[in-house]
């Protein structure tokens, strides 16, 4: 006799011919957990409710008429409790089953793989960082070097190897920031060329860039740390013609065949004879605009022959080399290239302006 069929069978009947109370419910537990675990979909979860649990045909439903209440009166306490166990434990496990089946249903959805793809945010190259990789790329055609060096210096390599008169204004305290006695962050780039000057036999031509500070109050121009971008290059019998050829090369590369340049005269403890070199101005071509305050030209860099004391405070013999120099702030070539009037939108790290420049 199947379980299905004991199930409608009088309890009296089923124990004459051998079952007990405690083995029948034993094996209606035992089939209901094996049907149970096979329950993968809703449908399946439904079948089994129904199977078990349906108030009239349900096999839970047929126990409680053919075994409960057909029972002789001195078995009814065993059976009934055992009726009510059983009427428990498989409400509890249809209900999990439930929140099993709703889970994975939830789980295929997630899997669903023609819904689009979470979109993802792409970062930007910052225009300074842009502006540098263009001018280092013309200096390394050129065979310049590149190298960056510590932003925390001595005030030996900032200053005293540069030239700078003890009383000089920026090394005022009103313009360095000091680390402690004698370190500070560096207000140029300039140290770091000290440094490759005095392990680097001639003829050496560099390219030094980096952060550098200086403690002014911020405001569209000024910034307490900036980029700055310096070349330099040292050989026997180097020229000012060889600074001019070198910076006009660059200038037409950066901005364009159509730009004009001129050297004007202009001082740097760190250079003799000492220039600042002005280009016709991008915006208007020369005409005469906003921009360049209606001159026609707007100043780009500093630049000069580098000073015999700073070839030998390097521990080069200023009689047999030597060298030219420039320097600049790539913020404001930036600021220049892509018409941005605050320098604090370059620094404050605001996702909206960088996302301009995907
Ligand atoms: C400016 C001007 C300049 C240099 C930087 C330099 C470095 C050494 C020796 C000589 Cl080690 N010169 N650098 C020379 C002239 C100008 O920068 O206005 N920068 C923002």
């Amino acid at each position: 006799m199947t379980l299905d069929e004991k199930a409608h069978q009088p309890l009296a009947e089923l124990i004459a011919a051998g079952d007990s109370v405690d083995s029948l419910y034993s094996a209606l537990k035992d089939a209901f957990e094996g049907e149970r675990t096979a329950v993968s979909s809703a449908d399946d979860l439904k079948a089994l409710r129904d199977r078990w649990m349906g108030r009239k045909n349900g096999l839970i439903a047929a126990a409680n008429d053919a075994w409960l209440k057909a029972a002789p009166r001195e078995l009814k306490p065993q059976v009934g409790k055992r009726q009510n166990e059983i009427r428990q434990a498989i409400e509890a496990a249809l209900e999990q089953a439930q929140n099993d089946v709703a889970a994975l249903g939830r789980k295929r959805e997630a899997l669903d793989v023609t819904l689009p793809g979470p979109e993802r945010r792409l970062g930007a190259k910052h225009p300074v960082r842009r502006t540098l990789e263009e001018i280092l790329s013309i200096f390394r055609e050129l065979g310049y070097s590149v190298a960056e060096g510590p932003e925390i210096e001595s005030f030996f390599y900032n200053f005293e190897a540069l030239n700078f008169p003890a009383d000089h204004p920026a090394v005022d305290e009103m313009d360095t920031l000091f680390v402690e006695d004698k370190m500070l962050l560096r207000t140029h780039t300039s140290p770091n060329q000290i440094r490759i000057m005095e392990k680097t036999p001639p003829p050496m031509r560099y390219v030094v860039h980096g952060k550098v500070y200086r403690n002014d109050a911020p405001d569209a121009t000024h910034s307490p740390m900036f980029q700055q971008l310096e070349v330099f290059c040292v050989d026997e019998n180097i020229t000012l013609a060889d600074l001019k050829g070198t910076l006009e090369h660059f200038v037409r590369r950066f901005f364009g065949r159509g730009i004009k340049t001129r050297l004007r005269p202009s001082f740097f403890p760190f250079t003799e004879p000492s220039a600042e070199l002005d280009i016709t101005c991008v915006f208007c071509a020369g005409r005469g605009c906003r921009i360049c305050k209606q001159t026609g030209f707007i100043e780009l860099l500093g630049c000069g022959m580098i000073d015999p004391n700073v070839l030998r405070s390097a521990g080069l013999d200023p009689e047999k080399y030597q060298g030219f120099a420039a320097g600049f702030g790539l913020d404001r070539i930036a600021m220049n290239k892509y018409d941005i009037n605050d320098i604090s939108l370059l620094y404050n790290g605001d996702t909206r302006f960088l996302r301009q420049f995907r």
